[in-house]
């Protein structure tokens, strides 16, 4: 894919991104490290306990998402999380109810490391992910960080461009189709494994998902693609039983297990 020269990337993302491995480079440092990218293991939060993140934030996980999707996180939530989290590792991770200029920036603002943008389907709808997680010259994000108001650090724009990942989902039919275009967008930093959706778009099921281990397999397709253009691949399990399957495909920043099966299990525990 060609990026043209008068829209608003920068000089160094103005190259022709078109060929493998040249991709991410916004990210670039992310990977391998702990953290959000990388093999690293993520815990995914959809009750909006701000002291249950927090907790959680303690317990060991390289990242903490939040999902605004699916869960109950409202801004608000997010900002309450945020003001009690620890600096450093693990690292916020929001997951935003859709591709939205507001949503991506207010998570950011109130801290957010990673955010991870769902139903990404084109290299367009990945264009306007990415825009709206970088400052200019990379992107349009407005300048608003909080956490001045709670006595934490704020990034420059250099370091939180340099620092912030942007993770598409890819989730769909349509999205696998245009699969190698998204991740050839610059600034996309990783490809996030969406099973649930991605099954049911297919017309399959997440364990015949995670069985098919030929090379043209749907997880295949991706691991291979983020691989090609130096993105981190990760998903969303929910259960240590799915993480490990997702591990043997290739897909190393994996959120493990959520809030609810922690204190499912737990209480399973606790009862024996
Ligand atoms: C999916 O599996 O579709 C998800 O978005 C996980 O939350
Ligand atoms: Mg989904």
């Amino acid at each position: 894919m060609r990026i043209a020269k008068s829209c608003w990337l920068p000089r160094d993302l103005m190259a022709d991104n078109s060929g493998p491995g040249q991709n991410g480079r916004v990210a670039a440092g992310q990977s391998g490290s702990r953290g959000f990218g990388g093999v690293s293991s993520g815990v995914w939060c959809n009750d909006a306990s701000a002291g249950m993140a927090v907790r959680l934030a303690g317990l060991g996980f390289d990242w903490v998402c939040l999902d605004m999707q699916h869960g109950r996180y409202s801004r608000n939530d997010i900002i309450d999380v945020a003001r009690g989290f620890p600096s450093g590792l693990p690292q916020l991770v929001v997951r935003v109810p859709s591709c939205d200029f507001t949503a991506i920036g207010g998570a950011l603002d109130a801290g957010a490391r990673a955010v991870i943008v769902p139903q990404v389907e084109s290299a367009t709808q990945a264009r306007r992910a990415v825009s709206a997680t970088f400052y200019p010259p990379v992107g349009y994000r407005s300048w608003g960080p909080l956490s001045r108001i709670w006595g934490g650090k704020t990034l420059t724009a250099d370091e939180a461009n340099s620092s912030v990942t942007c993770a598409v989902m890819i989730e769909s039919a349509a999205a696998l189709m245009a699969v190698e275009e998204i991740a050839a967008t610059p600034g996309v930093g990783q490809l996030f494994v969406g099973p649930y959706d991605l099954s049911l778009s297919l017309g399959t099921s997440v364990p015949a998902l995670l069985d098919d281990d030929s090379d043209a397999s749907p997880l295949a397709r991706i691991v291979q693609t983020a691989a090609a253009y130096g993105l981190s691949v990760g998903g969303f399990a929910g259960t240590p039983e799915i993480a490990m399957r997702f591990r043997e495909r290739g897909i190393t920043c994996v959120a493990v297990a959520t809030d609810l099966w922690i204190t499912a299990e737990g209480a399973r525990t606790a009862l024996r």
